[in-house]
This record gives structure tokens, sequence and C-alpha cells, in this order.
């Protein structure tokens, strides 16, 4: 099969799957939908223009905290599954000067999901939104009480069938997991997309490196956002209030009016409102709850750089806040899990993580796609959540639904057992880049050839070891990954307009490639760089790019690992999952440096003391083709990043910068490459 035909067979199929969905979803602008609901269900035509209804409710969790939840299900309809999405903020913004709510989901998303008998559930964590309560740390353990108490409490409305599935990105993908594994009687399946594993690694510190492009937009925007700030200009909304304390059928009176201007309402002595009449403050009160969260500001996750260091004055470390530590409880559970991600996201290794742990324990797939940190084409979904460049670069940009229809094939088999064949499919859908869509049954994929490249001499990369000898490599610590102000950590990759690549300052970096490939090469899985090193320094914080050289010269990243050189020592991955008494195998078995305080060497290069680092780049699946070269370079900073090693800092800003000396040999440095074997004309996976 040519990769053009595995390709086509991918969109005819999802083309198939797709045509009752997007049939129901036109009709329903108009008329009711036509679709199957469940069984029970009375699906006379509907009286209102949308074919779904909405109510808001406050939902007490087990300690009594009131939590805001917006649930849209399908007129006449009795009891129908729901789809929870619990989002750290705003299950729905109003717009203040027209009293317009706007759901997070967009409403063609609602009216999809309606009018395939589901009730698609909103919800804001304690902390955010309408809320009430306190976040006592970002990503706390209280988060996925809240959601079994959420999960329970819908599973008992009268509109209910009994059985939920869970759905969102990013934060609204750990709360997925950290509510899973409470095991919630009526939680069936669960739907995470770019979501952590290993938290403290991918996100917070990745290899141990401070990250500073990710922490920085993160803590500002959780902020201000929690204090329903009011702010057009900004196109920032407040969250819709749940109480219509004065009853009038409006919701714009129940927030409380910005009487010095500032955006705010939390500021001002006394509460002001805009009809003058009396309320309880509901809305004020839930709102004055989120100042007291906890946030994760830069400074603080600098204070706590160790993975068990004690995080913003609390007792809690990052294996506390690790979704990671929940696979052991989600084993068994019977949750069905489906794990997707993104080849450009920082979290595509814990969607690997997620799968390969899980996978035997209970029902799991993947399906990994060539975003960043952002979902799939969608019509008027949140900007921050695009798909990015490479959709356009791989002929992807008019994939615009293919992910819904996959999340209603697979929550149709787990919650309403509709035997549609789902439950016999390849457990793992890749795509490949340079190649298309392909079906596999594992992850990693076990007919990967482990291929070692030796740096060799004048920079190149081979199969075969050279003599021993050594490269100088002078820092320089102003090399960036950020390209046209776009990288994996800063989130502009997902509205990125060209992809990724280092060519602007390939000049500072310490490069070695292959010949010209006289074959199409398909790189697909987790390589593995071993990096053989002494110093001028005594510290060193490496970061390593693999890229593709086209023949003009001209190359693009494929994807990059890095690693702090304190953290040498390599400790079995099992070690990831924290919680103690607890066996079950984190997979797949990369190398793993534990990050703790006790693995923390210092000063390892001192007296030019040789050091060998071994650590993985991020998973990718990716076809060099022939004529093209394989290149792997290296840096000491990540400038735009990650922050600076503390031990170099002064170094840094005096103008100094460590020499390298890179070792090279049979025994030296090493960049280790799972090839896949080029299939046999006509076999297909
Ligand atoms: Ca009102
Ligand atoms: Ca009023
Ligand atoms: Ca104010």
């Amino acid at each position: 099969m040519t990769s053009g035909e595995i390709s086509k067979t991918f969109f005819i199929k999802t083309a198939f799957r797709l045509a009752a969905g997007l049939m129901a979803s036109s009709l329903a602008a108009c008329t009711a939908p036509q679709q199957a609901g469940p069984p029970s269900a009375s699906m006379a035509p509907a009286a209102s223009a949308e074919p779904f209804q909405r109510q808001a409710y406050y939902v007490p969790a087990r300690d009594g905290t009131q939590l805001a939840l917006s649930v849209y299900r399908p007129v006449n309809a009795e009891r129908v599954p729901t789809l929870l999405w619990i989002r750290p903020n705003r299950r729905e913004s109003l717009d203040p000067r027209t009293g317009e709510i706007l759901p997070a989901m967009s409403r063609d998303d609602i009216a999809f999901w309606t009018s395939h008998g589901y009730a698609i559930a909103l919800a804001e964590m304690r902390g955010g939104g309408a809320s009430f309560g306190t976040r006592d740390i970002d990503r706390s353990p209280q988060l996925g009480r809240d959601g079994a108490d959420m999960v329970d409490w819908i599973a008992r409305q009268p509109w209910s069938d009994g059985t939920l599935g869970m759905i969102g990105s990013s934060y609204q993908g750990f709360i997925q997991y950290s509510t899973a594994a409470h095991r919630p009687e009526a939680l069936r399946a669960i739907f995470p997309e770019i979501a952590g594993f290993d938290d403290y690694g991918s996100m917070f510190h990745p290899g141990g490196i401070m990250n500073t492009a990710l922490s920085g937009v993160a803590s500002g925007s959780m902020a201000s956002m929690a204090a329903n700030a009011y702010d057009p200009e900004r196109n920032l909304l407040p969250a819709v209030p749940v109480v219509d304390e004065d009853g009038d059928g409006e919701l714009t009176d129940e927030i409380p009016l910005d009487m010095d201007g500032d955006g705010e309402f939390v500021d001002e002595a006394e509460p002001t409102y805009a009809d003058g009449n009396p309320r309880k403050d509901i809305y004020l009160q839930a709102t004055l709850g989120h100042l007291a969260n906890t946030q994760l500001t830069v400074s603080e996750l600098a204070d706590a750089s160790h993975r068990d260091s004690k995080i913003a004055g609390t007792d809690y470390t990052f294996a506390d806040l690790d979704p990671g530590n929940r696979p052991a409880a989600l084993a068994g559970s019977g949750i069905a899990v489906y794990n997707r991600g993104g080849w450009f996201d920082y979290h595509v290794r814990d969607s690997a993580l997620w799968f390969a742990t899980l996978k035997g324990h209970t029902p799991t797939k993947l399906m990994i796609a060539p975003t960043g940190h952002g979902g799939f084409p969608v019509a008027d979904g949140e900007a921050l959540y695009r798909a990015g460049p490479y959709f356009e670069l791989f002929g992807l940009e008019d994939t615009q639904h293919d992910i819904n229809a996959e999340k209603l094939r697979f929550f149709d088999y787990h919650l309403r057992g509709i035997d549609n064949g789902f439950a016999d499919e390849a457990p793992v859908q890749i795509f490949v880049m340079g190649e298309g869509w392909r079906d596999e049954q594992e992850w990693p994929l076990a007919r990967a050839i482990h291929t070692r490249l030796h740096f060799g001499p004048g920079g190149s990369l081979g199969q075969e070891p050279g003599a021993d000898a050594q490269d100088s490599y002078k820092v320089d610590f102003t090399t960036t990954s950020t390209s046209n102000g776009a990288s994996r950590w800063n989130y502009m990759i997902s509205s990125a307009e060209t992809p990724l690549s280092l060519d602007h300052d390939a000049q500072r970096r310490l490069s070695y490639q292959t010949a010209p490939l006289p074959a199409d090469t398909e790189v697909t899985g987790h390589p593995v760089v071993e990096l053989v090193l002494s110093s001028t320094a005594a510290e060193a914080d490496v970061f390593v790019y693999l890229e593709d050289v086209a023949p003009d010269g001209s190359s693009l990243l494929v994807t990059e690992g890095q690693l702090r050189g304190n953290y040498l020592a390599l400790r079995a991955i099992d070690g990831m999952m924290a919680q103690e008494g607890r066996s079950l195998g984190v997979r797949p078995d990369l190398p793993w440096q534990g990050f703790d305080a006790a693995d923390y060497v210092p000063e390892p290069l001192a007296d030019g003391a040789q050091v060998r680092l071994v650590f993985d780049l991020m998973p990718t699946s990716w076809v060099f083709r022939e004529g093209h070269r394989i290149r792997l370079s290296l840096a000491g900073a990540d400038a735009d990043n990650f922050a600076t090693h503390p031990g170099l800092q002064a170094m840094a800003e005096a103008g100094g910068a460590p020499t390298w000396f890179v070792h090279r040999g049979a025994a030296g440095s090493a960049l280790v490459l799972p090839v896949i074997p080029a299939s046999v004309e006509g076999e297909t996976n």
C-alpha cells in the first residue's frame, strides 16, 4: 500500500463515520434531531430553534462547596448519557453588553452531541468561574474528589441514564485522569487530550530545567480568570452566574459593577448592582473565594526545583500533583481511557506514557496527531487551541470534524453499548508525518529497529563509530528554540503560520548529520541521546534537537529533548509513580533520572570530569525523505523557553560561556533512533 492509499483509506473511513454526524448537525439548525436517541427517548419535533435546552446548577461537593454546572441536553429526550467537561475557569462566559451566554463548547458542537442523544455538562472547578471555593494548589488532589462528586450527582438526576463520559484537553484532561482514579460508579469512559502524566518532566521542569515559557503564561492568565475580570478589549468576560437572584430572567445584573473602571469588581468596598436590587451576593461570594487560590508562579516553581520539593509553601510536591500517580487506581476500573496527543505538544510523551502504562489494565486507546498544545481545527473554538502549522504542511487542514466522529464512536460504544465495531479496531492511531494516518497495535512499535548513529569526525553521524576524539563547542546562552515567535513550550505553536525551524541560529549550535539518505527513512518512537561530555564549567544544561535537513540545506525541527547535567544517574521508571505499595509498571521503559533532591549531583563536571548523559527526546513519527539528512544539534541554553542554570547565571550575565568537549568513538556520544523497516508492498498493518 502506498502512503497515498493509506491516507485515503483513513479519510474514507472517517468520512463514512462522519456522514451521520454532519447531517444531524446541519439539520439541527432548522428542525428536530433526526438521529437515534437512546431507546427510551421520545424524539418529537422540538419547539425551540435549537435542538437543546440549558439549565444551570450548583452541585455540592462532599465538603459542601458549591460547584457551578451548566447542562445542555436534547429537548424532549428523557434519560440520556452525559459527557462532563470540567474546566479550570469558564464553563460559559457572559457578555455583559448583550447578556449573551457563550458556552466553552461551540453551539455547533453542543448541537452535534445533543442531536446524538448526549447531554453536555460544562463545569467549573472549585476556585474558578461561578464555583465557590479555593484551590489549595493548581492540580490539587482535591479536584479529582470534586470531579467524582459531580459524576455521582449527575448520575442521580432525572434526566441522566446513569452513565457518564468525560472530555477536555490539557488541564481538563488532567481532571479526567484525576476523577477517574476515584472510580465513580457512573463513569464509563474518558477522552483526555494533550494532557500530562509526568507534569514535573513535561511542563514545570523538563529534564530538570525550569521551563519559564509555560509557567509565565499559565499562572498569569489563571489569576485574572479566577477574579472574573471583565475587559472586552482583551476579550475577557466573566463566568455566567448560576443563580438569578432577583428572578427577572437576566444574569448580567447578578454581577457587581466595576465602579473604579479597572476591570475588576472584587476590589470594590461594597457591591453595587446596575438595578439596585438587594441580593445575597452569591456570585460575588463565589468569586471572592478564588482570590485565595494558590497559583503556581514562576518564582515559586523556581524555588521548587526538584520533583520532591515542596511547592509554593504547601505540603504538596510535584509527585503529589502528577496525574501519573493515578494509573494504579485506574487499573482494573474498567473505565475506558482514550488518550489523544500531539507530536509538537509538550505533553506528547505523557500521552504515550498513559497509553502504554494502562494497556492491559483497562481499555485504552492512543491517537497522536501533528498538533502542538492544541486541538483539531474547529470552526469557532478557542483561539489558543488551534491545530498549528503542521496540519497545513501535511495537508490535514480540512479534517475539522474527525475528532468529534471518533469521540462519538468511542462514547457510543462505552456508554450506550452500541456495537459499532469500535472495540475491534486497532488501539493506536498515529499520524506518520510525511506518510499519513496509520493504525498500530502497540506503542512503541515492536518492529522498530533501534539504530545507533555515532557522532563522527567533521560533524558526521553514522552507524560506524570512528576513532576516539572530541569536539569542542562554545556554549551560547542566547541560543533559542523559538522560531518565528513559536516553540513547543510557549503555546504559540498552535497559532504559528510556519512549522518550527532552527535555521535562524544554526551556527550557534553544535551539529552532527548523516549523509543524504539513500531511501525514505521512518523514525517512529522515542529517540534517545547518549552524550559523553566534559566542560570548562562545573554545570551544564543540555538541549538537543532532531532536524530534517532538505537537499537545499533548510531544515525543520522534528523533535527535541533536554537534561540538566546534575541529574545524570538513571533510576527505574517505576519510581515515577510515587504512591507506595502500588507496583503497576510505568511504560514504555524510557531513561528516567528521578529528579528528586537526592538524585541531584552538585557540579558534576567540575575539574574536567567526563559524564555520560542518557535521555530521551519527545516521541515522534516522521519520514525523512530520500536525499534528506538527519541532523542532531546541541545547545547549552534555550533562552526564550528555559531558565539558565543557577550555577551558570553569573557567568552568563558577565558575558562568558563554558566550552564543552563532546566525546566520540565506540564508547562515545550517539543518537539511537527507532527506525521502522519499510513495509513490504501490499502489506498493511
Ligand atoms: Ca437577574
Ligand atoms: Ca434585575
Ligand atoms: Ca474595580
